[in-house]
């Protein structure tokens, strides 16, 4: 029989535990909550990316059966919105740019962008793009990303020195499309509205889909109906943004992914989302996409492919995404 005393000192211990495991003191460069990853190791940079094999590659072509492209990205252009202090503007560094030269009179045009290339737009986060600051077990603060890698292993002052947007794997994978917008009989849904598990499986019933039907490696995207008011200011405003419950962010994870997409970001205010995604399990998180060519067509099952750019030490990607049926 536990006495008293013994019932308070355990009390204290549980109590202990749960603020070690919930301030992040426990935490180790070897050890953490989300590190070191449990498949593909303490050292991989690449992360759920990995999940595209010559096999995946190979299921996602035998889906191809017309050969029709869907654009599945905006066109990046002066003027369109941005998140909070972002910048992008293009030049054409003279017009033209040289020329003419030689016998035949070449003349050429470069273009000079000025801003950000790789979160604006149509964009694929890489997991350098958001950490959380922790403190670790010798009482340190630190900020912690993808697999545990600390802001002291990636700074640097021009590009971070681990997990770039150059070691994301190109992305030739099945494309599932589950279309909330569609199932709750909206153009889009309404402001600040959560996305609930009962949304997606109800979505995924009326186009037919089983849970059992998503396998690893897939590339899951989410049709909120918000690409209707691009380029609205309103579609980077994330304080009005609908946004997915933790416990459709929960069964995401469980279908294990190789990328995430939707028009807008399935994030909330808090930007909870982007870090389970992100930096918890290596998921690259496509955003600012457009269903429109897909939901024209009925679309939903297809080939996907995304190739980010190797910019080396990049925080993101401006990308081209495209599906073929
Ligand atoms: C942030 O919200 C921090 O970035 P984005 O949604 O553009 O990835």
């Amino acid at each position: 029989m536990i006495t008293k005393t013994w019932g308070l000192i355990l009390l204290a211990g549980v109590a202990v535990i749960a603020f070690f495991s919930t301030s992040g003191f426990a935490q180790t460069r070897e050890q953490g909550p989300w590190w070191p990853h449990p498949v593909w190791g303490a050292q991989d940079e690449t992360g759920a990316s990995n999940w595209i094999t010559p096999e995946k590659v190979l299921e996602a072509v035998s889906l191809v059966s017309e050969g029709k492209v869907y654009e599945m990205g905006h066109v990046y252009e002066r003027g369109m919105p941005l998140l909070g202090d972002r910048t992008y503007s293009i030049f054409l560094a003279g017009f033209p740019t040289n020329g003419p030269i030689g016998e035949k009179q070449l003349v050429f045009n470069d273009d000079f962008v000025a801003g950000e290339i790789g979160q604006i737009g149509t964009q694929m986060d890489g997991l350098g793009h958001v950490g959380r600051r922790m403190k670790m077990a010798d009482g340190t603060t630190t900020d912690v990303y993808y697999n545990g890698f600390t802001a002291d292993e990636m700074v640097d002052p021009y590009e971070l020195q681990r997990i770039g947007v150059e070691n994301v794997k190109p992305i030739v994978t099945r494309g599932l499309l589950i279309d909330l917008a569609g199932y709750k009989g909206v153009d889009y849904l309404p402001e600040s509205y959560v996305i609930t598990l009962s949304d997606v499986l109800g979505a995924m019933e009326k186009q037919e889909i089983s849970q059992e039907d998503i396998q690893p490696g897939d590339a899951l995207f989410f049709d909120q109906g918000w690409w209707r008011l691009w380029p609205d200011p309103k579609t980077h405003d994330q304080s009005i943004m609908p946004y997915a419950s933790r416990e459709v962010v929960n069964w995401i994870i469980d279908r294990q992914p190789s990328i995430v997409g939707s028009d807008l970001a399935l994030d909330g205010p808090d930007l909870d989302v982007h870090q389970v995604f992100v930096l918890e399990h290596g998921i690259n998180n496509l955003e600012m996409l457009t269903f429109e060519s897909l939901i024209a067509d009925g679309v939903q099952e297809f080939m996907f492919i995304l190739t980010p750019l190797r910019i080396r030490g990049a925080t993101g990607s401006p990308v081209r995404p495209i599906a073929i049926r």
